[in-house]
C-alpha cells in the first residue's frame, strides 16, 4: 500500500513541477498576426469559458483572447447588481435556501442534428447539484435546476443531438434523498448510490424539467458525453472508484486495474419512463426561471422525481471495462469512437460502438457489477493509442479524423489518428493541462481551425501577483498537420470545459435593447410623469425612471428608519448600450444596472436618520455626474409626510424660485 501511494503522489506531484525547455520562447511563425484583431474588427468565434471555483461564466473573442463579458452563473455580480436586485435573487434559491456560489465546470452549447445551434448555454454547479441554461440572446441566465438525488454534480451537463436531453450524472455516491442519510460512513456498500438523471429540454422555449433518474451502483460518475448519429440513443458516462472506497480514495479508489465507462441506452430508459415505470420519490429541488418579459425571476421547489432501478430493467445500461480511473469520456463527429482517459493508464482506449453493439447481441460478457452486464474489454475496444503520454484526460476531435488528448502529468497536448491509432504530433503546453477544446469539437461538425488548451499551472508564464496566480489558455493552430502555439492569455477563475462557436450565430441575434412597450413587470414605470412613491405601512415604494440624465423623481422625503424602500428602477431609453446605475449612500447590497427598457429593484432598509444621496453609476452622457438625488430618512415616529419631486429647485442665488416639478397626484 505504501509503496503504491508513494507512486501516484510522485506520478502527480513530481512530475507536474518539472518545467518544459524554451518555455518562453514557444510561438512559431507568424504567430502574432495570426492572433491579431485590428481595432474596430471583431473576433471571428466566441469562446465559452467554465469558471471553475468563480461560480461565473466567461466569454472570449477567438482568436485575440480579448476579454468580452464574464456572466453571473452561480454568483453574485455586484457589477450588474445580478442576486441582489429583488428580480434576480430567486434565481440563486434552492432547497436550501440561496446559495449564491457553485463550482462551475462543464459548458455544453445547445445543439440540433449534432450542430451547435446558437441558442443556449448549458452549465453545471458541482457543489449544490444544479444546472443552469443561459439565454445567448442576452447572455444571461435564464434557468437553474436544481438536482435531487446527487452530490457533486461533476458528470454534467452534457447533452444529447437534439438538445432532448441534459444530462447530471453525481460525482459522489450518496444515500438518496428519501432516505436516512444519518449512517456510518462504512455502511457505503450498503446504504450509498449513484444516480445520472435525464432533463428534458423544451425544444422551443428551452426550459428544463427533471424528467427521470437512473439509480446506480454505489461509484463516482465522472464525465459523460451523448452519442452521435448511429449512437444517437446512447450515452456514455466515466466512473472511477468501482472499489467503492470511502477514504483516502487516492489509493483505496486505485486499486483496480479497470473502472467503467458506462454506456446508457437512453431511449429504453424513456420509455420505460413514458410507459410509467420507475419508482415516484419524494424529494426538493428548486426550479428558478427568470421571465424576460417581466425582467424578473420565480422560484418554484419541486417535490417529486421518477427514479429507474437499472436492475429492474436489464436492458438498459452496460459497463466497459476502462483502465485507470477514467475522467474523460469523449465520443468522436462520427458517433463510432468514444475515447475513456484512464488518469494513470499508459495508454487511451478507444471503443467502437458497433463492436459494443455486437457484444451486447452476442452477450459477450465478463460477469457483471451489482446486476449490470459488464461487456469483454477487448470485445468492446477498437485500439489502443500507445504511449500518448502522462496523465491523459481529456480528447477532443477536428473533424478530420484526428483526435487531441490532454497529458496532464506530461504537460503537452497530443494529437493521434482514430482509424490506426498513430500518434502524430505532441506539443508541450505550459503547463497541466486539464480540459481542451476545439470549437464543436464535441459536436458531428467541428471547426478544426483552433485548440485551446486550459492549464491548471502557470507558474511563471505571467508577472508574478503574489501567491494566488491567474491559470491560462493557449491557443494552438491546428490547421495544419502539426500544431502551432499562437498564444497565451489568463483567465477567469478556473477554467475547466469550455465551448466556442462562430460569432455570426450569436452575434445576428444578440438582444440590444428591452422594448419598453413590452415591459410586464409589475413594477414598470411607464414614463417619468408617472414616477412616484407610495406608503405602506412601513413599505415605500419608489417608481423611478432613469433617461439621460436624471432620475424622476430626484428629491424625496417622508421615509422613516427602518422603512423597506423598494427603488423600482425602470431605464426608459431605447438606444443600444446605455444601462443607467442606482446606488443609494450606504446601502449594504450593490449597485443595480438596469438596461435600456428594463425594470429591477433594489430593497433597502435605511437605519439612521439622515441624507442619502443616490446617484447614476455607469458614465451615461457628459451630464452623468449631474445624474444625482437626494433622499431624506427621518426617525421613527416622525410625521414628515411623503413626497417627492423632480425640478422643483429653491431659490438659487440671485434667482427667483422656479416650479418645473413633475404634476403629481
Ligand atoms: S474536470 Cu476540470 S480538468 Cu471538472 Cu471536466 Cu477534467
Ligand atoms: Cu445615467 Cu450616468
Amino acid at each position: 500500500m505504501p509503496v503504491l501511494l508513494f507512486t501516484v503522489s510522485a506520478l502527480l506531484f513530481g512530475i507536474n513541477g518539472c518545467k518544459p525547455k524554451n518555455a518562453g520562447n514557444a510561438t512559431e511563425g507568424d504567430a502574432a498576426s495570426r492572433v491579431y484583431v485590428a481595432p474596430g474588427k471583431y473576433d471571428e468565434l466566441y469562446n465559452f469559458v467554465s469558471g471553475g471555483f468563480s461560480g461565473q461564466v466567461s466569454v472570449y473573442g477567438i482568436p485575440s483572447g480579448r476579454l468580452l463579458r464574464v456572466i453571473p452563473v452561480f454568483s453574485l455580480d455586484p457589477q450588474d447588481g445580478w442576486g441582489y436586485s429583488e428580480e434576480t435573487k430567486p434565481m440563486l434559491n434552492t432547497s436550501h435556501g440561496m446559495v449564491p456560489w457553485d463550482d462551475q465546470h462543464h459548458l455544453e452549447l445547445s445543439q440540433t442534428n449534432g450542430e451547435i445551434d446558437g441558442r443556449w448555454l448549458f452549465a453545471n454547479g458541482n457543489n449544490t447539484p444544479r444546472i443552469a441554461r443561459l439565454d445567448l440572446k442576452t447572455f444571461r441566465t435564464a434557468e437553474i435546476l436544481e438536482i435531487p438525488n446527487s452530490a457533486g454534480n461533476h458528470s454534467s451537463p452534457f447533452i444529447t443531438e437534439n438538445t432532448e436531453y441534459v444530462v447530471a450524472g453525481t460525482r459522489f455516491s450518496v444515500p438518496m434523498d428519501d432516505k436516512n442519510g444519518d449512517v456510518p460512513i462504512d455502511t457505503y456498500k450498503k446504504n450509498f448510490k449513484g444516480t445520472v438523471s435525464f432533463i428534458s429540454v423544451d425544444p422551443k422555449s428551452g426550459n428544463m424539467k427533471l424528467a427521470f433518474q437512473l439509480l446506480l451502483p454505489g461509484v463516482d460518475f465522472d464525465l459523460s458525453h451523448g452519442g452521435k448519429g448511429p449512437s444517437h440513443d446512447w450515452f456514455f458516462f466515466s466512473c472511477y472508484n468501482s472499489e467503492q472506497a470511502h477514504t483516502l480514495l487516492e489509493v483505496n479508489a486505485s486499486q483496480r486495474d479497470k473502472d467503467f465507462i458506462m454506456a446508457v441506452n437512453w431511449k429504453k430508459a424513456e420509455e420505460y419512463f413514458k410507459q410509467g415505470k420507475g419508482r415516484k420519490q419524494t424529494v426538493k429541488y428548486a426550479h428558478n426561471v427568470y421571465d424576460e418579459s417581466t425582467h424578473t425571476a420565480t422560484s418554484t421547489i419541486e417535490t417529486q422525481t421518477t427514479v429507474l432501478d437499472v436492475k429492474d430493467f436489464p436492458d438498459m445500461v452496460y459497463f466497459i471495462p476502462c483502465p485507470k480511473s477514467p475522467h474523460g469520456c469523449d465520443v468522436d463527429p462520427t458517433g463510432e469512437y468514444i475515447v475513456g482517459s484512464g488518469k494513470l493508464a499508459a495508454l487511451i482506449p478507444v471503443f467502437s460502438f458497433s463492436k459494443i453493439q455486437a457484444a451486447i447481441a452476442s452477450k459477450n460478457f465478463d460477469g457483471d457489477y451489482e446486476g449490470i452486464p459488464v461487456i469483454k474489454y477487448e470485445a468492446a475496444l477498437h485500439g489502443e493509442v500507445k504511449k500518448p503520454g502522462l496523465g491523459p484526460l481529456h480528447t477532443e476531435f477536428d473533424g478530420k479524423g484526428n483526435a487531441y488528448t490532454t497529458m496532464f502529468i506530461s504537460s503537452e497536448i497530443v494529437k493521434w489518428r482514430l482509424s490506426d491509432l498513430k500518434v502524430l504530433d505532441r506539443h508541450p503546453s505550459y503547463y497541466s493541462p486539464g480540459h481542451l477544446m476545439i470549437p464543436g469539437g464535441d459536436t458531428k461538425k467541428p471547426y478544426g481551425k483552433y485548440l485551446i488548451s486550459y492549464n491548471k499551472i502557470t507558474k511563471d508564464r505571467y508577472l508574478p501577483t503574489g501567491p494566488e496566480l491567474a491559470q491560462a489558455a493557449q491557443l494552438f493552430d491546428i490547421s495544419g498537420d502539426k500544431m502551432k502555439l499562437l498564444s497565451d492569455y489568463p483567465s477567469i477563475g478556473e477554467p475547466h470545459y469550455a465551448q466556442a462557436v462562430a460569432a455570426d450565430l450569436i452575434a445576428k441575434n444578440s438582444t440590444k435593447i428591452f422594448k419598453i412597450e413590452d415591459n410586464k413587470n409589475p413594477y414598470v414605470t411607464m414614463g417619468q410623469n408617472n414616477s412616484k412613491v407610495v406608503r405602506t405601512g412601513n413599505r415605500v415604494d419608489v417608481y423611478m425612471t432613469m433617461i439621460r440624465s436624471h432620475f424622476s423623481p430626484d428629491n424625496i422625503e417622508g421615509v422613516k428608519v427602518g422603512d423597506d424602500v423598494y427603488f423600482h428602477l425602470t431605464n426608459l431609453e431605447q438606444d443600444w448600450d446605455v444601462p443607467h446605475g442606482f446606488a443609494v449612500r450606504n446601502a449594504n447590497t450593490a449597485e443595480l444596472l438596469v438596461m435600456p427598457g428594463e425594470t429591477q429593484t433594489l430593497k433597502w432598509t435605511p437605519d439612521v436618520s439622515g441624507m442619502y444621496p443616490f446617484y447614476c453609476t455607469d458614465f451615461c452622457s457628459a451630464l452623468h455626474q449631474e445624474m444625482q438625488g437626494y433622499l431624506r430618512v427621518s426617525p421613527k415616529g416622525s410625521n414628515v409626510p411623503i413626497s417627492f419631486s423632480l425640478g422643483k429647485n429653491s431659490d438659487a442665488p440671485g434667482e427667483a424660485a422656479q416650479d418645473d416639478s413633475i404634476k403629481t397626484k
